[in-house]
C-alpha cells in the first residue's frame, strides 16, 4: 500500500477531489491517505471533505489525526467554544446529522504513531513535545484521547474548556497549536521570532530516533528536514498573501528511511479559487 501523507485540507473538497482522483488513477484501492488534521473550517465545503475522509476510513484506508479545527468544531457543538468570524462551519453544524460527525470526530486519535521503512514516525497536526519518546507519547495521548471520546460528554466538555488547572492541556498544545517553544519549554501558537524557537528545531536537537509527520504551520510552507516532514501548505489561504497549494508526500516504503533529505515525493493540487477572506462565496474575494 502506498501511503499518501496530506496537509491541511480546511474545507477545500475540489482540491481533495483532485488529489483522490490522481491516487486512483495511479494505485487504484492500493493507497492509505494519512491526514494531519484540520480537514474542516475557513474553507466552503467541510461536509464534503468529511464524507471523503471518512469514506475511505470506514475502508480502514484512511487515518486520520485531529487538528485545532476539529477540536473547535467539536467544542462549538458541546457549548464550550466561542466561534470566530472566520469561521465557516455552518454547514457541518446545521446538518441534520451533526452529532454522528462530531461523535466520529470526538473518537479519532490525536497522535498516530507507525512505522516508514524502519523509521518509527508519529503523525500529529502541530507539533510533538521534543524530549519525549514515541511510546511515552503515545500512553499521554490515550489518556486524552479517552477524555476527548468519552460516553460521557461532559468529560470532553471539561478537557476542550481548558478551565482550572489540567496536566493534559499543555501536551494537548504541543499536538494541535505548537509552533515554537517558550524559554520555559512550554509550547507556544506563535511563529518563532528565531529559527532556534521553533519546535522541530528543538526535536532536532533532542535526537530523537522517530520521525514527524505534521502541519498546522501554513506560513512556513512545506517544511521538509531530517525526520521532519510539515505539509501544511495554506491551501485555503489562497488569496490571502501568495499562491495555496495542497501538498501531499508520498513516501517510498521500501526505502529505508523515507524520512531523509532531500526528498522530491511529493505531490501538489493548486488552489481552484481565492478563499480568502473567508467565509464569502467563492470568487467574491478575488480581483
Ligand atoms: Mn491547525
Amino acid at each position: 500500500m502506498q501511503p499518501i501523507f496530506v496537509g491541511d485540507v480546511q474545507g477545500c473538497a475540489e482540491e481533495l477531489a483532485e488529489l483522490l482522483a490522481r491516487a486512483r488513477a495511479r494505485f487504484g484501492d492500493g493507497f492509505v491517505l494519512y491526514s494531519v488534521g484540520d480537514l474542516v473550517n475557513r474553507g466552503p465545503d467541510n461536509l464534503s471533505v468529511l464524507r471523503m475522509v471518512r469514506g475511505l476510513h470506514r475502508e480502514g484506508r484512511a487515518v486520520v489525526v485531529l487538528g485545532n479545527h476539529e477540536l473547535h468544531l467539536i467544542a462549538l457543538r458541546l457549548g464550550v467554544g466561542r466561534a470566530e468570524p472566520s469561521d465557516t462551519l455552518d454547514d457541518v453544524l446545521g446538518a441534520p446529522d451533526r452529532d454522528d460527525w462530531i461523535e466520529w470526530l470526538r473518537r479519532l486519535p490525536l497522535v498516530h504513531t507507525g512505522v516508514l521503512g524502519r523509521r518509527p514516525f508519529a503523525l500529529v497536526h502541530a507539533a510533538v513535545p521534543p524530549t519525549l519518546g514515541l511510546g511515552t507519547l503515545r500512553r499521554a495521548a490515550r489518556r486524552i484521547e479517552a477524555r476527548l471520546g468519552h460516553l460521557d460528554r461532559a468529560e470532553a466538555r471539561r478537557l476542550l474548556a481548558g478551565r482550572g488547572p489540567d496536566p493534559d492541556r499543555q501536551l494537548l498544545e504541543f499536538l494541535t497549536t505548537c509552533r515554537s517553544i517558550r524559554a520555559d519549554g512550554r509550547p507556544s501558537p506563535s511563529p518563532p521570532e528565531r529559527s532556534e524557537d521553533a519546535w522541530d528545531h528543538h526535536f532536532a536537537a533532542a535526537g530523537q530516533p522517530h520521525g514527524v509527520v505534521f502541519g498546522h504551520f501554513a506560513r512556513r510552507g512545506l517544511h521538509v528536514a531530517a525526520g521532519i516532514r510539515g505539509l501544511d501548505t495554506g491551501l485555503v489561504h489562497h488569496g490571502r498573501d501568495r499562491d495555496g497549494v495542497l501538498t501531499a508526500w508520498l513516501p517510498d516504503p521500501a526505502e529505508e528511511d523515507p524520512f531523509r533529505v532531500p526528498d522530491d515525493r511529493f505531490w501538489t493540487v493548486p488552489a481552484r479559487r481565492v478563499y480568502f477572506p473567508f467565509g464569502r462565496r467563492s470568487g467574491a474575494a478575488g480581483g
